[in-house]
């Protein structure tokens, strides 16, 4: 068992998860008596069945994560079952043992990676890994049917921590703690931290690959020196989901870059970010700088970001914004996403030339809730809702149907709560946003039923304003 304590953007751990339960006999994936994961990624057609051979677990082991209950996905020819190999990884394990068993594993991912070549799982066992020097994943592919896995054990928690590289060069900004090229790879359940220069994890395309259809889930990248988590350069189809990225701060060029999320510098297409937080990083919460192709942001939420916590002083300059949605191209959707507190702004358009559309997003005190004043692309908000905040539209931006331009007045009592501290807590057991009221509409609110039929799923007469739909 762990304990597990969180205020803002701190988590306290306390990881000792060597239970009898996991300490039984493995032959290395021989039977089938396992781990079963269903993954079901809406709008994407796909389940994904990982039959994970990992005999000896009691039978609690098995679950059924159900990413999107309310998806019909189809379930023809695109089920996976896998009984590839497995590995296992632990703090107090040894690189000569064989990997392959859960009583013998190694203590660090190159030997596993070594013997990687798609659709095989990797298990790390909870505890801190201190690692040396980057790791590299630019092999390995696996496919859409069949995944090469990189998780946590069951429901421990690795820490990859890079505060003690022995390999970098202080004026290289590639020193992230995971730099992958890979395809088809499926990360889950790490926290990747304290990247001594640079990223949490970064995809990037190389000179033989470029990345597609990897899935990161329920991944917290912490006080990196750079941003949580980024992806650039032509990767396509790449899902990001429910993950945590938070006081990311690059000291060394004094806050202006660190962002929660990114995806920049003409990537592909078919990029998601879904269910994912981002809060207290130097620069912004999610920044788009680039992109250059759609990135959909489907209930994502940004706080608090671009304050000096770190007391860097007066050469502090990240920037504070929620969502920053250019500069340059892409056609970016953004879905029942919220943001709130950021030092600067909320929704940023930052000069995107395409045009941007807001579905359903929520601003609460951010300064400019929603700064669109720019005279170029062709951007579109819908059944937007803003609180304590100012709005900066240019007139060239479509802003009916939101609520400064709708017959509605938006005021505290509209709201079940302004209070964030549950919004700002732990996720839900399966790894979802936590259940709170905060920024929720009161059933007498006169926002409710006041939007228009975007293609979002919506109770009543007509969607409400804002993310959530009164119940
Ligand atoms: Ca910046
Ligand atoms: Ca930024
Ligand atoms: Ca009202
Ligand atoms: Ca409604």
């Amino acid at each position: 068992m762990f304990l597990r304590t969180a205020r803002v953007g701190f988590f306290l751990l306390s990881v000792a998860c060597w239970s009898s339960a996991g300490c039984n006999s493995s032959n290395s994936g021989a039977s089938f008596d396992g781990e079963y994961e269903i993954i079901n990624l809406e709008d994407r057609d796909l389940i994904d069945l990982d039959m994970i051979a990992d005999a000896g677990l009691d039978t609690d082991a098995d679950r059924v994560m159900d990413i999107n209950s309310d998806s019909n996905p189809d379930t023809g020819n695109d089920t996976d079952i896998d009984v590839g190999v497995v590995f296992y990884i632990a703090p107090d394990g040894n690189d000569r043992n064989s990997g392959t068993s859960i009583d013998f594993p190694f203590r660090t991912l190159e030997p596993a990676l070594r013997q990687i070549h798609g659709g095989e799982t990797i298990y790390m066992r909870g505890g801190v890994y201190y690692l040396t020097k980057t790791i590299r994943i630019d092999s390995g592919h696996g496919s859409s049917l069949r995944r090469t896995k990189l998780f946590s054990y069951k429901d421990e928690v690795p820490i990859l921590d890079g505060s003690r590289f022995e390999v970098f060069d202080p004026d290289d900004v590639d020193n992230s703690i995971i730099r992958m090229t890979a395809s088809y790879w499926h990360i889950r359940g790490l926290i990747l931290q304290k990247a001594p220069t640079s990223f949490g994890l970064q995809l990037l395309s190389s000179n033989s690959n470029t990345p597609e259809g990897n899935i990161f889930e329920n991944l917290r990248l912490y006080a990196n020196h750079g941003t949580g988590l980024t992806i650039s350069g032509g990767v396509t189809n790449n899902l990001i989901i429910n993950c945590d990225s938070y006081e990311n701060f690059d000291s060394q060029t004094d806050g202006e870059n660190a962002d929660g999320f990114a995806a920049k510098f003409d990537i592909g297409t078919g990029n998601e970010f879904r269910g994912c937080r981002a809060w207290a990083n130097s620069d912004d919460g999610y920044d788009l700088w680039q992109a250059n192709n759609q990135v959909l942001l489907r209930d994502c939420w940004a706080y608090e970001n671009g304050y000096d916590i770190w007391g860097h002083g007066p050469s502090f300059t990240g920037n504070g914004n929620g969502f920053k949605l250019g500069q340059a191209g892409g056609a970016h959707l953004l879905e029942r996403c919220v943001t709130w507190k950021n030092r600067v702004r909320g929704f940023d358009v930052n000069g995107n030339t395409t045009g941007v559309t807001l579905h359903n997003c929520t601003a609460f005190n951010s300064g400019v809730n929603f700064a669109f004043n720019w005279d170029v692309g062709n951007h579109k908000l819908r059944n937007c809702l803003s609180h304590q905040g100012s709005i900066s539209t240019h007139e060239l931006v479509d802003v009916q149907y939101n609520s400064w331009t709708l017959a509605v007045t938006v005021s505290e009592s509209d709201f079940q709560s302004l209070e964030d501290m549950l919004a700002k807590g732990l996720r839900t057991p399966d790894g979802t946003l936590p259940e709170s009221p905060f920024l929720r509409l009161e059933t007498d609110s006169d926002l409710i039923d006041k939007g228009l039929d975007v293609g979002l799923a919506f109770l009543g007469l007509a969607p409400d304003l804002g993310a959530f739909e009164c119940q």
